[in-house]
């Protein structure tokens, strides 16, 4: 069992597809174990996408984050960090999948309504982020 972190971002939030983006990950053998709704702020969103800060979109990525309530989820699941990532479809919508979440909720690079954790390591770190193990069930 592996667990990974799940965000559903601003424009899919905005757009009341919560619940739809949800049922792709309870339908494909995914739990949710922990669950959050928040508002971020720029410093967490910042030290979030820590990673990114030298990209050229770095700012634009934090003001998108920080334009509206995001979910944070923990899901856990038989390879889940593989298996989420390919429920949401390459980072670009116009490029992903059809019958991926990107590709059917997501408008553009920048809006793109989910983020999953890239590897198991980060999932690790992503998940103590937001989460205390007490919050995780
Ligand atoms: P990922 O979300 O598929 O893992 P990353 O490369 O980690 O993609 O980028 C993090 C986020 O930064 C993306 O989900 C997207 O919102 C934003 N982003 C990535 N590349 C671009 C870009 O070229 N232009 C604008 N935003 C981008
Ligand atoms: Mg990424």
């Amino acid at each position: 069992m592996e667990q990974t972190l799940s965000i559903i971002k601003p424009d899919a939030v905005k757009k009341n597809v919560i619940g739809k983006i949800i049922d792709r990950f309870e339908s494909n053998g995914l739990k949710i174990v922990a669950m959050k709704k928040l508002a971020l702020d720029k410093a967490t969103a910042g030290n979030f996408y820590a990673i990114h800060k030298d990209r050229p979109f770095f700012n634009d990525l934090v003001e998108f984050m920080i334009s509206g309530p995001v979910v944070v989820m923990v899901l856990e699941g038989k390879n889940a960090v593989k298996k989420n990532r390919e429920l949401m479809g390459d980072t670009d919508p116009k490029k992903a999948t059809k019958g991926t979440i990107r590709a059917d909720f997501a408008e553009s690079i920048d809006a793109n309504a989910v983020h999953g954790s890239d590897s198991l390591e980060n999932a690790k770190n992503e998940i103590a982020f937001f989460f205390s193990q007490t919050e995780i069930k």
